[in-house]
């Protein structure tokens, strides 16, 4: 319960990472949600990608909409910077504050409701225009918070906890985020951390809007037969493409991999990304390629999952716009205000 504070005392043998902070220092408030909830897995993922990649928690804006989902970033990186906004306005708020400070590590965390739903214009808008931040979306396929009615991400035919078929016809966030021009798309699944992590990683490290849809069952409304967001349901459809293994760029890389079987994918940092195929002859970096075989796979009842897409130079919103690279909030009246003669000559351009 948020009302319970952790101990702050943390046993001294903790491991600890380049920072010399343990896991616990990337933890936040005491979970409220449901015992076996997916969203919780998620945070414990967001957490070990964080401490594993050092981040300085200062340096991280985590910001949500409203739902289940959106009450997490108060249970991970209490450190951090946070905004918790309006129903499915996370996405505008998240390239406001990062038109205006591009310094900081942004982590959009949302729901199926939040951001299939009420945000789904706001959630376009950002993968379109390259928002650099890492959109997660905790899929369960229902509004858990308002207790579980059918959301926009429901399959065609899957049934509720009573029983009623969904008619309506799902939208794929996946699929939408292809098509929209995000230049890193993902999906997981909140029972694989070893999948989940790694894909964290490599979308913090990405300079650019990386987007990536978690499957994460509610334990509360939609895990039963019928469902097609269960923990069972996921686990015996999933299609994992590929495997990731992410490469600081401090530590060489020893794996040792039969060539076109892994291929390296070098971040903005100078982290390598090995993507391990485990499906022949899919390649993450072919935009309409992905697509193709989500729709092939998935009209076969499937869930592809791993790292779907990811562009090799990718260009954020700063890049389309050509802002200097100083964050903005920190420019100070001689640059904001260079004097008449300076207008004088910008204006004269203009005539
Ligand atoms: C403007 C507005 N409309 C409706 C609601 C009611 N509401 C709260 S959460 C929610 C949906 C949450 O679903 P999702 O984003 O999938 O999150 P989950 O709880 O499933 O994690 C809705 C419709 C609201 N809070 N504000
Ligand atoms: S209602 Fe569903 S989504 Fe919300 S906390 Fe419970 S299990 Fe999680
Ligand atoms: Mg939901």
């Amino acid at each position: 319960m948020t009302y319970i504070a952790k101990p702050k005392l943390h046993h001294p043998t903790l491991p600890k990472n380049r920072l010399g902070y343990t896991r616990r220092d990337y933890e936040g408030k005491i979970s409220t949600l449901c015992a076996g909830c997916g969203h919780d897995s998620i945070s414990a993922a967001i957490i070990q990608a964080c401490w594993e990649l050092a981040i300085e928690p200062h340096r991280v804006a985590k910001l949500s909409g409203i739902g289940c989902s959106s009450k997490t970033p108060d249970y991970f990186l209490g450190n951090s910077h946070g905004f918790n906004s309006v129903h499915g306005r996370m996405p505008s708020v998240v390239t406001g504050a990062n038109l205006a400070n591009r310094e900081l590590l942004y982590l959009g965390v949302s729901g199926d409701g939040d951001s299939a739903s009420i945000g789904l214009g706001q959630f376009a808008h950002c993968m379109r225009r390259g928002v650099n931040m890492v959109y997660i979306v905790e899929n369960n396929g229902v509004y858990g918070l308002t207790k579980g009615q059918f959301s926009a991400t429901a399959d065609r035919g899957s049934k509720s906890k009573r029983g009623v078929a969904n008619t309506d016809a799902h939208i794929d966030m996946v699929m939408l985020a292809l098509q929209l021009g995000a230049t890193f798309v993902a999906r997981g699944f909140s029972g694989d951390k070893d999948q989940l992590v790694p894909i964290i990683k490599a979308a913090i490290e990405h300079q650019g809007a990386a987007f990536i849809d978690v499957i994460s069952p509610c334990v509360a409304f939609n895990n039963h037969q019928g469902s097609t967001k269960s923990y069972d349901y996921v686990r015996e459809h999933n299609d994992a493409v590929n495997f990731l293994d992410f490469i600081s760029p401090r530590a060489p890389i020893t794996t040792q991999y039969d060539p076109g079987t892994v291929q390296p994918v070098t971040l903005h940092d100078g982290s390598t990304v090995l993507l391990k195929k485990l499906h022949d002859g899919y390649d993450a970096h072919d935009r309409v390629a992905a697509m193709n075989y989500l729709a092939q796979h998935q009209s076969k009842g499937e869930i592809p999952t791993g790292l779907l897409y990811v562009e090799q130079d990718p260009e954020d919103l700063h890049a389309h716009l050509n802002t200097v690279d100083v964050a903005l909030n920190k420019l100070g009246e001689r640059e904001l205000c260079p004097g008449s003669a300076a207008l004088e000559k910008f204006n004269a351009s203009l005539r």
